[in-house]
């Protein structure tokens, strides 16, 4: 394993993982840049609860004073949900973070790097960054670490505001298996559908504990991508989503927005233009996503 050090695990999940019972991790950029407060907290809060309903233990991760934190405290999560100094911390961060010990939110691409050294198979999230629309060629480091992280990574798609068939292109030409639950088409975030294709679909966590053993047994190094599409009550009407999108991109594109601001921009303005309808979406695939992984978690 990498260097113990790095890391700080809570009691719970460190006792979860020595007795090798079901363990789900969580990210926690979405808490700090990807929902408002108090929603965020009130959120983060809801999906460790979610996944002690069923049965499994949640392992939220972040960094504070630099440690590579598998599971957090009260305290943790409350400083990463309403502490104005916390940093959105990738993959390529974590060197810098872990040297200056700062305190920061993990994306997806620096959660599974994490979870999955600490001996996690199963991570949700609520939709995973990948190819940007636009004229600047942005790719999330979301998309490469996926790519070489042997991780059950259970989302709603790739988040609305990306370039999803490009997303999904990427996806296939790295090997990245993408399996629809309880769908056929691949999920579009707050939509639930795309036009995309899956590789598989499967519609139960047994179908898919079938699936990472085969992974497992073929020694893969990638992911497998478990797609859940977003609950129909919560989904967003497709015509708001086309306008409130539309009018959110080209908000970031006039202000010259890039880098790690844009996904938080985007999403933000995509939920006050929509009066809130994309971030009711948003928790509640969040929150769908979180059970989700736990019974699979739990059938693994
Ligand atoms: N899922 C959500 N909301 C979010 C994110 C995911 O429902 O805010 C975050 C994740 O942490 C993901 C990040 O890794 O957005 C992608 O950011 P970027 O495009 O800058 O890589
Ligand atoms: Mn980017």
């Amino acid at each position: 394993m990498t260097n113990r050090e790095l890391f700080s695990f809570s009691l719970a999940v460190e006792s979860a993982l020595v007795t090798r019972a079901p363990v789900v991790a969580l990210e926690s950029t979405v808490i700090a840049y990807g929902l408002p407060r108090p929603q965020n907290l009130e959120t983060a809060h809801r999906l460790e609860q979610i996944v002690k309903d069923t049965g499994a233990t949640p392992a939220t991760i972040a960094l504070i004073d630099g440690k590579l934190c598998v599971g957090l405290t009260e305290e943790q999560l409350k400083l990463i949900a309403e502490s104005d100094c916390i940093k959105k911390i990738s993959t390529r961060d974590l060197p810098v973070a872990i040297a200056r010990e700062w305190n920061g939110a993990t994306t997806v691409a620096s959660a599974i790097w994490i979870a999955h050294r600490a001996g996690i198979q199963v991570f949700a999230t609520g939709g995973i960054g990948g190819v940007h629309q636009g004229s600047l060629t942005d790719v999330s480091a979301d998309l490469p670490e996926l790519a070489r992280t042997p991780m059950v990574v259970v989302c709603s798609g790739a988040k609305i505001v990306l370039d999803l068939p490009a997303t999904r292109e990427w996806l296939e030409t790295h090997a990245v298996t993408v399996v629809g639950y309880g769908c056929d088409e691949m999920p579009a975030f707050y939509s639930r559908q795309s036009g995309l294709p899956l590789d598989a679909r499967a519609d139960s966590p047994q179908e898919v504990a079938e699936l990472v053993k085969a992974q497992g047994a073929l020694e893969s190094q990638s992911a497998l991508l478990v797609t859940v599409p977003v609950p129909q009550e919560a989904e967003v009407p497709s015509d708001l989503l086309q306008r409130v999108l539309q009018e959110a991109l080209s908000e970031a594109e006039g202000e010259r927005i890039s880098g790690r601001e844009l996904t938080p921009f985007l999403l933000s303005r995509m939920s006050e233009v929509s009066k809130g309808a994309t971030l009711r979406a948003n928790m509640a695939l969040l929150e769908n996503n979180a059970r989700v992984a736990a019974e699979i978690a739990s059938a693994l």
